[in-house]
């Protein structure tokens, strides 16, 4: 079965987060770039340094690479790593959230704001307080209430925030094996979007058949990075990806801020390590978009997007449209005996 195509064949692109804009796609990717770095479980090897803007009139359709919308040197707090960005919009501005490390090589989030979907943007000289860990993701409710959602384990630092205070000797450390997994963040967004207008709670992810929180040693299913909010039929699905196991999954809940209740599995693992998603509503259609390394030839670092169409049962289950190539999955661990 031949698979689906990147739409972005000109650079590696990754973590594609999609919106619509004006009646027009846009996607918000990380940009791979080659390194010397090895490969390892804190996700060195991914180190990419500014962001492009797409857009495009129709899925299959020509794509616009808008060039450069935001440049690690042009961000006083970042030092490196510029990983999987989102975008918003709101009283007629655009915002595009970032992790990267600061200059203590601690991961937070930062803004830059835009006129225009395709920016440039300009960053605030800060990053957005009380953020940490990686992976920002954005909803804005049919309200105009805007969350932020963040997190991610292993290099993603989110180990680190277990106890609630920043522990420094959990870099690079694992995760519990015991107990309830760690949980994906939240918090409501201000009103002009640059700053947390809540405490950051947690993401409860329950099993269905208990109704406690996924436990730690569900690596099948627990939240591991790539966080995502859309709402659908008036639930809201937070998807995500399970890291070591390779699979973008889902919980449905009532509220933006939970609990949500696991629902299932969108996408098999794909060729490469990562799996990092988004899911968009165009043209009376829904789309996964996602990346995986078959451009590169399976490097890890160098991944390229691609979009399925995907579709809800009568329960509001989500399925592919089309079946999706099964393959080998890639490792748990990049390193032997990596953390
Ligand atoms: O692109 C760098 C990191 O890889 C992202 O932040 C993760 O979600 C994973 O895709």
């Amino acid at each position: 079965m031949a698979d689906k195509q990147p739409f972005v064949t000109h650079l590696y692109t990754a973590d594609p987060s999609a919106h619509v804009f004006n009646g027009k796609l846009y996607v918000y990717p990380s940009h791979d770039r080659e390194t010397d770095i090895k490969n390892n479980d804190n996700g060195d090897q991914y180190d990419m340094n500014d962001y492009h803007v797409f857009s495009m009139d129709d899925v299959g359709g020509p794509v616009t690479d808008h060039g450069v919308a935001l440049k690690a040197e042009d961000v006083p707090w970042v030092s490196r790593q510029l990983w999987a960005p989102d975008a918003a919009s709101k009283n007629g501005k655009y915002y595009l959230y970032f992790p990267a490390r600061d200059q203590e090589d601690i991961f937070r989030v930062g803004v830059a704001v835009g006129d225009t979907p395709e920016g440039p943007f300009k960053a605030e000289p800060e990053y957005i307080k009380g953020t940490f860990s990686v992976d920002p993701a954005v909803f804005v409710d049919d309200d105009g209430q805007a969350y932020l959602y963040f997190g991610g384990l292993w290099g993603g630092q989110l180990q680190c925030y277990a106890n609630g205070a920043f522990d420094k000797s959990q870099l690079g450390a694992n995760e519990p094996s015991t107990g309830s997994a760690l949980h994906a963040k939240v918090a409501k967004l201000s009103d002009d979007m640059l700053s947390l207008a809540s405490p950051v709670s947690d993401v409860v992810i329950q099993d269905p058949s208990t109704g406690k929180p996924i436990a730690a040693e569900d690596h099948a299913r627990r939240f591991f990075e790539a966080a995502w909010l859309h709402k659908y039929n008036g639930k809201y699905y937070f998807s995500y990806s399970t890291g070591d196991t390779h699979y973008l999954a889902y919980a449905i809940g009532d509220t933006p801020l939970g609990p949500f209740t696991y629902g299932g599995r969108i996408l098999e693992p794909v060729i490469g390590w990562t799996t990092h998603h988004s899911i968009a509503e165009f043209k009376g259609k829904w789309y996964l978009f996602y990346h995986d390394s078959s451009l590169s030839g399976g490097e890890n670092h160098l991944r390229s997007a691609k979009i399925r169409e995907i579709v809800y049962d009568g329960e509001g289950k989500i399925h592919l449209a089309e079946p999706q190539p099964q393959i080998k999955p890639p490792a748990a661990r990049l390193e032997e005996g990596g953390s």
